[in-house]
């Protein structure tokens, strides 16, 4: 107990219940990927939610890796659900699955019961458990202010990428949030932003922002080149890998830049604000759009696995290399 103590991050070690396929792949060294849970309780609804978790999933064992979703129970950091345990999830009533984030994570550890994790709790438990990849959609990242104003809604996710050495890979900052702002506050605290296979920075729901990424790599392996660099130099931060969504299910530029601006005055107008925010924004686009922002935001999750897979195998591909 004492020697458990003296580490950091033993009292999230003693918090961890990791399954039986999850853990033994970590002890030989194979590859793992990260998912989480809170697309499953507030970003999507049943049965999507369910089946985008499933095909997920499906996609990390494809490229030869196996999937941890992570989720709180009980107490618990779920590394790994089983498929009872995601349908469960799934299934749960709206609002009685809390959205725990690190600020909130000692609160639903506290509370009991089921909680999803965003990107930045989903990081702390991964890294907790010695996962290096995590494949998600969208990060959070500054919401956008009313026209004129600034904004203090800044994610816990930028806080975490700072200060959680792994590689998180998603569909690029999110298109709901304020981007370059997002991309500022990355850089001043210290975390590379690449995007993969092309130079410009994704843009979410549309395979481009409008700007070019930081950095860019031509594919997973380069990426993976990259990540192994960044993280054995132990500067003690993430690196945020930006894969585009597939071309057949983007929405174009001007669709989602006027969804997003719609919904973006009607939250404000009805006076959302916190951890609501995200997932009201989600559903709203989802509605202006007829649900085109819903296959966009499907296929760019589900890809994002995939391709967080394959860096994955990459990385213990390289260290099994260098030995
Ligand atoms: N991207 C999606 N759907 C989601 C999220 C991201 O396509 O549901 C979630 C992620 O879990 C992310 C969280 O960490 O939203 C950010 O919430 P907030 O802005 O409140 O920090
Ligand atoms: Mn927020």
């Amino acid at each position: 107990m004492t020697a458990a103590r003296s580490d950091p991050l033993g009292t999230v070690r003693e918090r961890l219940q990791v399954a039986a396929e999850v853990a033994a792949a970590l002890a030989e060294g194979r590859p793992v990927v990260a998912l989480e849970s809170t697309l499953i309780s507030h970003g999507l609804d049943y049965p999507h939610n369910l089946e985008v978790a499933s095909a997920s999933e499906a996609a990390v064992r494809e490229s030869g890796a196996i999937p941890a979703t992570v989720a709180v129970r009980g107490g618990r950091l779920l590394i790994g659900l089983d498929a009872d345990a995601l349908q469960a999830l799934a299934t749960a009533p709206r609002g009685t699955v809390m959205k725990a984030a690190r600020p909130s994570l000692g609160v639903a550890v506290a509370r009991g019961g089921w909680a999803a994790t965003t990107v930045s709790a989903t990081m702390i438990a991964a890294h907790a458990a010695g996962i290096r990849v995590f494949g998600t959609g969208g990060i959070g990242g500054v919401h956008r202010a009313p026209a004129g104003a600034s904004t203090f809604d800044i994610s816990s996710d930028i806080d975490e990428l700072a200060r959680t050495p792994m590689a998180v890979v998603c569909a690029g900052p999110k298109a709901l949030l304020d981007v370059p702002n997002t991309l500022e506050v990355l850089e001043t605290r210290g975390v590379p932003v690449v995007a993969v296979g092309q130079r410009e920075l994704p843009g979410f729901y549309a395979r481009s922002a409008g700007f070019d990424a930081p950095h860019s790599v031509p594919d997973d392996e380069a990426a993976a080149a990259l990540i192994e660099t960044h993280l054995d130099l132990g500067l003690g931060s993430g690196i945020l890998v930006c894969v585009p969504v597939p071309a057949d299910k983007a929405l174009p530029e001007g669709v989602a830049r006027e969804a997003v601006e719609r919904a973006t005055a009607d939250a404000e107008a009805a006076g959302i604000h916190g951890p609501d925010l995200t997932p009201w924004l989600l559903a709203r686009i989802a509605a202006i759009t007829e649900g085109a922002s819903v296959r966009a935001n499907t296929a760019l999750i589900v890809n994002n696995a995939g391709a967080a897979g394959r860096i994955a195998v990459a990385l213990v591909a390289r260290a099994a290399g260098h030995r």
